[in-house]
């Protein structure tokens, strides 16, 4: 057992050969009564303790929070190796192996419910010693994430033991605590997201720029429904979801499939955009053509009068490990075209940190003389020195 305990408003060490405390708090008088309490609740312990330490040594810490009874639901989820990017190794999560990306799966709960996620770790040990900083550093990936409840057990880290080797597997459980009133629990709900905090040192630097991380959403009952949802990951050399220049943009004109490099909409659709930094710099997010409430979901609440307390913005500062969420209407009163998406430091802008969104008419076609947009990449960007092959990307 840990030495470990909190001693409340703890009293000085008595000195040497002194029975009592020099200065000890008001002393309450040791009644026979508290006795007999002090000698049941010790004989009590020791009776649930056997059980409770024998438990303890088994998983070592509670598998669920507070509030989770049980499961309301289960995903398998796996972390895979990707075709290299240049030179860079590439990781993702995926709910099948096959369709691992990054960024990974976009998860979705409400509030109150309790998810179990099976992580798949199919990572060869090599490729995880390959990035390891320190050769003392355990090899494995791991499931961390924000925002929601989860006990030590499905922390996600090497200190609390719950990681994942290479061909192994873990479930970690994640509860989107509701508001109570009573307690004065805020709830969850919010924009969040999930990260590997093991590969290659003690904080998944190695995970997390290889590509293990995803976002996350906890709705509320009465948010707006999105028709598409994007994770937009600003992180470090100038990168939106580890891609720049070019690679941010790979949406191609004939049937462009949505993905992690293809932002596309029909006018009229609610796009969702989960946006989350990573790495080590500043960055703000900027959307062309489109403006959003500064509030929890980037809307004003149905019933809520619009007032002035509420902000409208079209810029929002993001900061590592920061997230949040907002969305808008595709096109609204600005119509269909390619609205630039990208980071308002001018220098990562400059140097490829844009991308777009491509906004189509309601029968998902772009009007003519539109086409000649397409592709993110300014011609700064294109001259922009490559970093480290990050020119191809994967989906
Ligand atoms: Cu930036």
């Amino acid at each position: 057992m840990s030495a470990w305990r909190l001693v409340e408003d703890p009293a000085p060490e008595p000195a040497a050969g002194s029975a009592e405390p020099a200065q000890a708090r008001p002393e309450r008088p040791r009644t026979g009564a508290r006795r007999i309490l002090v000698v049941a609740a010790v004989v009590l312990l020791t009776l649930v303790g056997a059980g409770g330490f024998a438990a303890a040594r088994t998983g070592m810490f509670a598998e669920r929070p507070d509030g989770c009874v049980k499961p309301d639901r289960s995903i398998q989820l796996y972390a895979v190796e990707l075709p290299k990017d240049g030179t860079q190794i590439r990781l993702g999560y995926g709910l099948t192996p096959e369709t691992a990306s990054y960024p990974g799966p976009l998860m979705e709960m409400m509030e109150g419910e309790c998810l179990a996620i099976t992580l798949h770790n199919m990572v060869p040990e090599a490729t995880l010693a390959a990035l390891r900083t320190n050769p003392d550093h355990p090899l494995g990936v791991s499931l961390h994430v924000h925002g929601v409840k989860y006990t030590q057990d499905s922390d996600g880290t090497v200190q609390s033991g719950s990681y994942v080797p290479s061909g192994g597997s873990r479930t970690y459980t994640w509860y989107a605590q509701p508001r109570n009133n009573k307690t004065g629990a805020q709830g969850t709900a919010g924009y969040w997201w999930y990260h590997d905090h093991v590969v290659g040192g003690p904080h998944g630097t190695q995970g997390l720029s290889s590509g293990l991380f995803g976002g996350l959403v906890v709705r509320r009952p009465g948010d707006p429904k999105p028709d598409r949802t994007y994770t937009v990951v600003f992180g470090d050399r100038q990168s939106i979801n580890l891609r720049r220049g070019t690679a941010t943009d790979t949406c191609t004109e004939v049937n462009p499939q949505p993905g992690p490099s293809c932002l596309v909409a029909r006018k009229g659709e609610r796009v969702e955009f989960v946006v989350v930094g990573i790495g080590n710099d500043m960055h703000t997010f900027h959307l062309h053509g489109h403006s959003w409430a500064a509030t929890r979901t980037g809307t004003v609440p149905n019933g809520q009068p619009f007032a002035d307390t509420i902000p409208v913005i079209d810029n929002k500062t993001l900061g590592p490990g920061d997230s949040f969420g907002l969305s808008v209407v595709a096109g609204d009163s600005v119509g269909p075209g390619h609205w630039m998406l990208h980071c308002h430091m001018q220098f990562h802008s400059d140097a490829g940190m844009s991308t777009m969104l491509h906004v189509l008419d309601e029968n998902g076609n772009m009007p003519p003389g539109m086409d000649h947009q397409h592709g993110a990449a300014a011609p700064a960007a294109a001259a922009a020195p490559a970093p480290d092959g990050d020119t191809h990307q994967h989906n």
